[in-house]
């Protein structure tokens, strides 16, 4: 760590940092925010250390029981400050069509007025902490890099658990690489004197990117994707703008290697909305009747996917660590997870237990007698019976570094990626979509995939449970027109066809389906295996099904059910097909359809066309 104490006397980087630009670039930004001190970071673990035990000292954080959870912090939050706020994510293209219907619009010189405003000053009384990070494997071809100058040293740490942080990456930057450079400010100012506050935030948040320029700027927020700059600014929108130019895709996917008894393996990436279960997916553990299966991680979030020489689609996993959902995780929905996160983790708004450990709902079947709740407050199970409250946010999470995963992938660091055998698209839906159904080309996967509807969940603020129209699990992570996005998947997919490269297969998936009294119908977790086996087997032209309006799904005797105690009733249940739901359902992606009709693919709208003449037949 390298700090400078006088910003208006110029920012003297240390001697590793050799990007001339770069170092004007902090040098500008520390005139403008004012902060008391720059410091570089080396990304090393003492300087972790220290940036949390001076966090532990201001009240940030908390560090947990060293012999339950070692090296292990809790950080409390904001009560206004929990989740992304996409309702102040702005997509700030030079036209307003290039953002599209689905983004937050503002012209940028007008947006840039605002944030001059905003930022003057900003950081007055903190540190500016220079954070540089690689996307990807340090110097492999599908990475990139981004600079973020923070102002909070929660982002800082969280950034070192979250990708691959510090001295190395300036190796690679060199003297004029290019970097995405990502401004951030927690938005409080101290005046000399001033105490600080456990959480510092502004109620004004916004949370800014010009895709043109590839830059980010964010205020207000501290938490999780408005202020971690890494993963959801840069690594999705920022990135998807960059893929659509130079013809490589940016996706909310995991990446997953599944490997059968023979040894023979497969890569597959699977698209979710938040809190849907990637997570849970990227660490599955196969069930009984699986033995001999293997299922390793790349990544729980985020796919940057490139074309290889051989016309196959080769992902890297650009982050380095996990930014999950702590509620509903336990030893049996994920056990890899529970493993992953027994020491060297930063848990944010999950409730404190009296001996100095973590507690979720979902954790354990009973609550501890009593717990500090995620806003500092007693809590108990009797008075959260007769209030309603929970002991953890829904939107709680844990950050952990990729290497504490017991089942991380041999290849999730290999600069070259992996090759791509399957899309997955799943969305979360009580009704109306089967459990999987094969799409039967490219075209019609993405069109399955551009209509995917989800329930909202709490990673987002905003009402909970409502559908909305989620293509691709991007709706609030594409940079730019989402039907320009769509026609991308497309052309991408006619230059590889033409170039005779055979494409991965695309499923949609749904694990939610819910019975007459709103309980889950599949059991799901490690079950999902028996569903990714056969999307294999159909790979490979082993595995039965039958064919329907949309694509083909299993019939009961496709899925292997050794093992289960799952039954046909129930299973027609999750894969039947209302006719007149779907009725509903493509009168909903007309809709959608209608709204982004500015340069809609016409391949979208054929296909749209064919699907209604025969549900009409
Ligand atoms: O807050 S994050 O964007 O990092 C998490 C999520 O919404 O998936
Ligand atoms: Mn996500």
């Amino acid at each position: 760590m390298n700090a400078v104490l006088s910003p208006s006397a110029g920012v003297s980087a240390p001697s590793w940092v050799k990007h001339q630009k770069l170092i004007a670039w902090v040098a500008d930004i520390a005139r403008l925010t004012e902060p008391a001190q720059v410091v570089w970071c080396d990304g090393s673990d003492g300087e972790y250390d220290r940036l949390c035990e001076a966090m532990v000292e201001a009240g940030t954080m908390r560090r947990l029981d060293p012999v339950k959870r070692p090296k292990s912090f809790l950080a409390l939050s904001d009560p206004g400050d929990v989740a992304r706020v996409e309702d102040r994510t702005f997509i700030c293209s030079a036209k307003a069509e290039d953002a599209g219907p689905t983004n937050h619009w503002i012209e940028p010189a007008t947006m840039r007025e605002t944030l001059d405003g905003l930022f003057t000053g900003c950081m007055r009384g903190r540190t500016l902490y220079v954070v540089a990070f690689s996307m990807g494997p340090l110097g492999s071809p599908i990475a990139h890099i981004g600079v973020e100058l923070s102002d909070s040293p929660y982002v800082a740490v969280n950034m070192k658990l979250m990708t691959r942080m510090g001295r190395a990456v300036y190796g690679v930057l060199g003297t004029d690489g290019h970097f995405v450079p990502c401004v951030h400010s927690v938005g409080k100012p101290l005046s000399p004197g001033e105490q600080d506050v456990p959480w510092p935030c502004n109620a004004t948040k916004y949370i800014v990117h010009f895709p043109e320029t590839r830059e980010i700027w964010s205020y207000g927020s501290g938490y999780g994707g408005n202020a971690l700059l890494g993963k959801k600014c840069f690594a999705l929108r920022i990135a998807s703008t960059m893929g659509r130019e130079e013809g490589w895709l940016a996706e909310h996917m995991l990446i997953l290697g599944v490997e059968n008894p023979a040894g023979e393996k497969h890569y597959v990436a699977a698209a979710f909305p938040s809190a849907c279960g990637k997570t849970n997916f990227a660490m599955l553990i196969p069930p009984k009747g699986f033995e001999g299966w293997k299922v390793t991680t790349i990544g729980d979030d985020i796919a940057w996917i490139k074309p290889g020489a051989d016309g196959r689609l080769y992902a890297i996993n650009p982050e380095a660590g996990y930014f999950g959902v702590a509620p509903g995780t336990n030893e049996k929905t994920n056990f890899n997870c529970m493993a992953s996160m027994r020491s060297n983790t930063i848990f944010t708004n999950v409730a404190l237990t009296d001996d100095g450990d973590v507690w979720w709902e979902g954790l354990t079947k009973e609550a501890p007698a009593h717990l500090i709740d995620w806003q500092g407050q007693d809590w108990t199970p009797v008075t959260a019976a007769a209030t309603g409250r929970k002991a953890a946010h829904p939107n709680a999470r844990f950050t952990v570094a990729a290497t504490q995963n017991p089942v991380i992938d041999a290849d999730w660091d290999n600069p070259a990626g992996v090759p791509i055998s399957a899309f997955i698209f799943g969305g979360r839906r009580s009704t109306t979509v089967p459990l999987v159904t094969e799409a039967r080309d490219w075209v019609e996967g993405v069109y399955m995939a551009a209509t995917m509807g989800s329930e909202t969940t709490a990673a987002a603020s905003g009402e909970q449970g409502v559908v909305r129209r989620d293509p691709f699990a991007m709706l609030p992570f594409c940079g730019y027109n989402m039907s320009d996005y769509f026609g991308h998947w497309l052309t991408l997919g006619d230059k590889l066809q033409a170039a005779g490269a055979k494409l991965p297969t695309i499923f949609t998936v749904n694990w939610f389906r819910t019975d007459g009294h709103g309980k889950f119908v599949w059991p799901g977790f490690g079950e999902n295996m028996r569903v990714l086996k056969w999307m294999l087997d159909r790979i490979a032209g082993e595995a039965g099904g039958v064919e329907h309006v949309f694509g083909t799904t299993p019939r009961y005797e496709d899925l292997s059910w050794d093992g289960a105690d799952f039954t046909e009733a129930d299973f027609d249940r999750i894969t039947s097909i209302d006719a007149s739901a779907w009725k509903s359902e493509i009168a909903l992606h007309t809709e959608l359809f209608t709204r982004l009709q500015h340069h809609l693919p016409e391949a979208l709208g054929r296909v749209k066309q064919r699907w209604s003449e025969r549900l009409a037949a």
